[in-house]
């Protein structure tokens, strides 16, 4: 019997560049499996790498399948992500997070019933941090849902365990595609 999941989900790869040309964002970023139901899920994770044993430059995306991970999608170009940054690499369980917020993903519990804002989760593997993200739909500009977005926010601090003094914060895709995303000023944050 499978367990089926509210949507269906696309696992990316982003692989790190390799120093011999190629490596342009398109290059790098590739489709790895589609799966529906949690069964699928476990026996997908359970043949992947650990984000823990992942090089430098990597990154899982997660993502409602038909939407590409990128800015550029049509779903994701009025967006955002919440993001969050764990400098110190070495004290924090990334691999048990990273499951935490697939899960929560994939489970439909990042959001309340339909706020229908959530595209996908991404976690990047980056010399100086680990970074997980969530991607929302729009930025709750111009009479969008804000109050849906802060509730992503919230639900997902807590699914990363941060104490209250710690931050999550939100970021349009716009204003990352233009300064480079860990530059991007957070427009909110909880
Ligand atoms: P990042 O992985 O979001 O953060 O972006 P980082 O700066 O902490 O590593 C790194 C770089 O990857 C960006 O400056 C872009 O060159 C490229 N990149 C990342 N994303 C998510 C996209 C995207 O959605 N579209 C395009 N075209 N490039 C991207």
């Amino acid at each position: 019997v499978k367990h089926p999941l509210m949507n269906k989900w696309t696992l990316w790869f982003t692989k790190p560049p390799s120093g011999k040309g190629g490596n342009d964002w398109s290059d790098l970023l590739k489709e790895v499996v589609t799966f529906d139901s949690v069964e699928e899920f476990w026996g997908i994770y359970n043949n992947i790498s650990k984000t823990s044993d992942l090089s430098l430059k990597s990154d899982y995306h997660l993502f409602k399948q038909g939407v590409r991970p990128e800015w550029e999608d049509v779903q994701n170009k009025n967006g955002g992500k919440w993001s969050y940054q764990f400098r110190d690499k070495r004290a924090v369980n990334i691999d048990e997070l990273w499951l935490n917020v697939m899960l929560s993903a994939i489970g439909e519990t990042l959001e309340a019933d339909a706020a229908n804002e959530v595209m996908g989760v991404v976690v990047n593997v980056r010399k100086a941090f680990y970074r997980i993200g969530v991607w929302t739909r729009t930025t709750g500009a111009k009479g969008g849902n804000k109050d849906a977005l802060m509730e992503i926010g919230k639900r997902f601090k807590d699914v990363l365990k941060l104490p209250a003094r710690d931050y999550v914060e939100f970021s349009g895709h716009t204003e990352s595609a233009h300064s480079g995303s860990t530059r991007a000023k957070a427009k909110y944050s909880v």
